[in-house]
Formats: C-alpha cells, structure tokens, sequence
C-alpha cells in the first residue's frame, strides 16, 4: 500500500519549484521509498552463510529467475516483508581448490557494481585465510573493498570451545583473546574498511551488533530498506534511528542530483539549496510512514 501522508508531507517544501522539477524529485523520492536492496553474501562452504541469513531475515525467500546468463553461477534469491523487498547474492568462488580467475573475475565484474554490500562470513576456527586474501586481492580488487563486511561466525567454536560460557552465552577470557588474535590477523591481511565483527549465529551471540554494524556499512539509499526485511528482534532503536537518518540523507542526495543537472538554472539551483534541509527533515519525519 501507498503511504500518501508521507508523500504529501515531502510535496509541501517543494511547492516554489517549477512543476517539472518538482516532479522530477517526487519521482526520485517514490523510487527511494521502494528501492531494493541487493546483498552479496561470501564466504567458504560450512561457514554459516545459509544460518546467518535466516537468522537476520525475516522475509519469504523465492528463488530469482530473471538473471543474466553471465551471472548464472551466482543464485539470487528475493525476500519480501510488506511492502518492501531485499534480494540476496549467493556468490560462489571462496575456498575453491583453484581460483578459476579470469572466469571469476568477468563474473564479478559484472555482479559487483549492482550490490550495495558484501557479507564475507570466515569460520573462527579456519587458518586458512589465504584463499580469502587471495580472492579479495584479485577477484575484487580494490574497487570493492568498501563494500565488504567481514563477519566472523561460529565464534562458539573459537579455541578453547570448551570454555564457551552456555549459562549466559558468552565467550571465555581465553576465547575473547583468541577471538582478538583473528581481528588482528583478518586486519593484518585484508585490511577491511568497514569494521570487522565476531557473531556465534548458533548461539544467537552478538547478532544485534553485527546488525548495527551491517547498517552502518549500507550506503544510505538501502539502510531502510534492508531494515524492513530484518526479523523484528533485530530492528533496534539504533537500527531505526540510522535507518531514518540515511533515508533524510538520500532524500538530500536526490535534491542535490537535480540541482546539479545541466537543465536547472541558477535561479531554481538555489531555490533547492534553500529547501533541502526541510526535506531532509521532514523525509526523517516520514520515515515512519514507509517503513
Ligand atoms: N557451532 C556453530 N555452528 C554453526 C554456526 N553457524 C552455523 N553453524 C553450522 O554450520 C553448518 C554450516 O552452516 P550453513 O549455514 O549451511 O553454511 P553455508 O556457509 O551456507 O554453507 P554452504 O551453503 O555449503 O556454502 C551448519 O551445520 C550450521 O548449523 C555457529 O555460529 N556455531
Ligand atoms: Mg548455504
């Protein structure tokens, strides 16, 4: 269902624009509200990615046929939670005996641009970090990178596994400085440039967390979105409240996407400077309507 208050409430601020300007944006701030989320996850066969994704989503999941043939190896799935939907990349590759590279490479090349974040999901316990620092080096490149939020699972299984506190799911001192020592080594030869975090999906440890931080890496157009598809448990008042700031600051991002458009004149130019924070704000304010 169409939310009208909301787009009305946006309508208000740009009554002193031409018409065709003004259209111009609701039409931009309509495809905001319904913009869906693309979300590659990565990692080694058995690392928790299938577990990680049921765990924070909440949505029917159906299976996408309308991909390219390039893309084929990659499986997208889409979820759906009332009005909005996510779709999920399953990318394959990390851990193969062989990186297959070039094959690799035109087949990344073509799914990476479309996909507004990569979960890379690396077992606590697995050494062999290289095939990942070798994948991320050459089959993503440094164009990427930023887009790539690495999250340690089964943190549960973090050495010594026996000394995971079950009573109040918590790891050990032991497992804590071990669990350290994988910060430091992922930091060392991957240097992520989101930060990395440590979740025992299993357990259900430190899930609101990696949320929080999955939220925070989202450009700003897909923090709302996603948020909609997430189980209700995990959408946090930090989660919302990031979610309504980015959606203000996308709002302001498409005013200042016209503005810069070759046809405005100078005149209407700052006439959209003027109104931007009071779409920005008031786009904070509707937020609720949307999602
Ligand atoms: N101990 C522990 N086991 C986990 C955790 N997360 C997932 N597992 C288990 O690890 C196994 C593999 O999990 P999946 O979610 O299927 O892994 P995947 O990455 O999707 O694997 P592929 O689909 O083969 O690539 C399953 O038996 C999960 O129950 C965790 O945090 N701790
Ligand atoms: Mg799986």
């Amino acid at each position: 269902m169409t939310k009208p208050d909301g787009l009305q409430a946006i309508e208000k601020p740009l009554a002193s624009l031409p018409a065709t300007i003004r259209n111009l944006i609701l039409e931009h701030f309509r495809a905001l509200t319904k913009y869906e989320p693309v979300i590659g996850i990565m990692g080694k066969t058995g690392a928790g990615k299938s577990s990680l994704c049921n765990s924070l989503f909440a949505g029917n999941i159906t299976p996408v046929s309308d991909v390219t043939a390039c893309t084929r190896e990659a499986l997208y799935f889409r979820l759906y939670n009332g009005n909005h939907s996510l779709v999920l990349v399953d990318l394959p590759g990390v851990g193969e005996s062989e990186i297959r590279d070039e094959k690799y490479k035109a087949l990344y090349r073509n799914i990476l641009p479309e996909l507004d974040l990569i979960i890379w999901v690396i077992k606590a316990d697995d050494r062999a970090l290289a095939v990942d620092e070798n994948f991320y080096r050459h089959v993503l490149g440094n164009s990427f990178q930023n887009k790539v939020l690495f999250v340690i699972n089964q943190a549960d299984k973090t050495e010594p596994c026996h000394e995971w506190n079950s009573a109040n799911n918590q790891p050990s001192p032991q497992q804590i400085a071990n669990l350290a020592l994988k910060f430091h080594d992922i930091t060392r030869l991957l240097q992520p440039i989101n930060p990395i975090c440590a979740i025992s999906v299993k357990t259900n440890w430190n899930i609101t967390e990696m949320v929080e931080l999955m939220v925070e890496s989202l450009p700003d157009k897909s923090t709302s979105p996603l948020s909609a598809q997430l189980h209700s448990h995990l959408r946090s008042e930090r989660v919302k409240e990031t979610a309504r700031n980015d959606f203000g600051n996308a709002a302001g991002g498409i005013l200042d996407v016209v503005a810069s458009l070759p046809v405005v004149s100078r005149p209407v130019k700052s006439l959209i400077h003027q109104i931007r924070d009071a779409v920005v704000s008031i786009a904070r304010c509707v937020w609720d309507f949307f999602f």
